[in-house]
């Protein structure tokens, strides 16, 4: 029997159909702008995401890096919360590629609140850093998928108008937040600067983000693709894939949070595993294992054994996705070998 892979929803393997229009994308060299796929999926993302502008990237972490490095200065701060994928996950890269640092602020569930940001503006004294970004995170990672509540954006970005201080989203699972919460990517880029999303995690990409912006930010962010070492060639092939992903498999994301769902109720409670069910709202289970037999190193290795992959996410803490390739059956075999494992 196959693994089922919760570990991340960015282990998918492109479909079939999606392999074919790999292997028939109309290609060109982007890199002097005549990939008429990737042209192509530029415009289609900046049409969805209601941006002026659309940049084709390698990754989501490049998605990001590259719109910090558009907004700052070095000696800049950025305000984000305290478990911002960007922080963690991104090999230190605000330091290295930037020079900034982050204000990161303890959120309730992933969401800071503009008060909290009000309160950490640094005054404009010349030994403070500048505060020049706030960085928000859609759907959040760390926090287990939760949605960023629409209503709290709009006085950040008044807050951010205030002070003169650019907004990025970090929209690597937006689509998941769109899909469960019935509402457009626009709907919430139209507070932010810049957006990144991803291709590569619920779409079932097997490569490539992007980021949305103003056309004068998208201009500036092409020269830093370059630097970074991100301006590809005949990225059509790749680029195909993520208009089939944008095309076929936004509205199937609600499968995935079903999913979700569904495992986190069956194992809450569970030989002592701890999910908050609220926090599931999209397709990551957080289980906190703390107060059951095993430990971390030693669930990952068990449930291996059986046949299922999860992350580990902390000292107590495992992570499973859902995502394409994970259907009803492999959720229910997935639910026995936990039980098995954790009764
Ligand atoms: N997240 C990965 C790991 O890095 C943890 C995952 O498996 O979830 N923003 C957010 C919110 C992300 O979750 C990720 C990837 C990224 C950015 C970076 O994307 P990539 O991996 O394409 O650089």
């Amino acid at each position: 029997m196959s693994l089922i892979d919760l570990r991340s929803d960015t282990v998918t393997r492109p479909t079939p159909a999606m392999r074919r229009v790999m292997a028939e994308a109309e290609v060109g060299d982007d890199v002097f702008g005549e990939d008429p796929t990737v042209n192509r999926l530029q415009d289609m993302v900046a049409e969805i995401l209601g941006m002026e502008a659309a940049l084709f990237v390698a990754s989501g972490t490049m998605g990001n890096q590259i719109c910090i490095h558009g907004h700052t200065q070095p000696g800049d701060e950025i305000i984000c919360e305290a478990g911002a994928h960007f922080l963690h996950y991104e090999a230190g890269a605000i330091a290295a590629l930037s020079g900034v640092q982050a204000r990161p602020l303890a959120g309730q569930h992933g969401v800071i609140t503009a008060r909290q940001i009000a309160e950490a503006l640094r005054g404009d004294v010349y030994y403070f850093p500048r505060s020049r970004l706030i960085a928000l995170e859609n759907t959040h990672n760390l926090a287990g998928g939760v949605i960023f509540p629409l209503e709290e954006i709009p006085p950040i970005r008044q807050l951010a108008k205030q002070h003169g201080l650019a907004m990025h989203l970090d929209g690597a699972r937006l689509w998941n937040a769109c899909a469960a919460a019935g509402l457009a990517p626009r709907d919430y880029t139209q507070y932010f600067d810049s957006v990144s999303v991803c291709f590569s995690k619920g779409l079932g990409a097997p490569i490539g983000s992007a980021i949305g912006g103003s056309q004068a930010f998208i201009a500036k962010a092409r020269r830093i693709r370059k630097m970074f070492g991100g301006g590809m060639r005949q990225a059509g092939v790749i680029a195909a894939a993520a208009i089939y992903g944008l095309q076929h498999h936004r509205e199937r994301l609600v499968e995935d949070h079903a999913h979700a769902r569904r495992l986190a109720e069956a194992l809450q409670g569970q030989g002592g595993i701890a999910i908050d069910l609220t926090t599931v709202q999209t397709n990551i289970v957080i289980l906190n294992i703390a107060n059951t037999k095993l430990t971390v190193p030693a669930a990952i290795a068990a449930l291996q054994q059986e046949g299922v992959l999860v992350s580990p996410f902390g000292a107590t803490v495992l992570r499973a996705v859902t995502h394409l390739d994970v259907d009803g059956a492999a959720i229910a075999r997935a639910i026995a070998i936990f039980s098995k494992i954790f009764s």
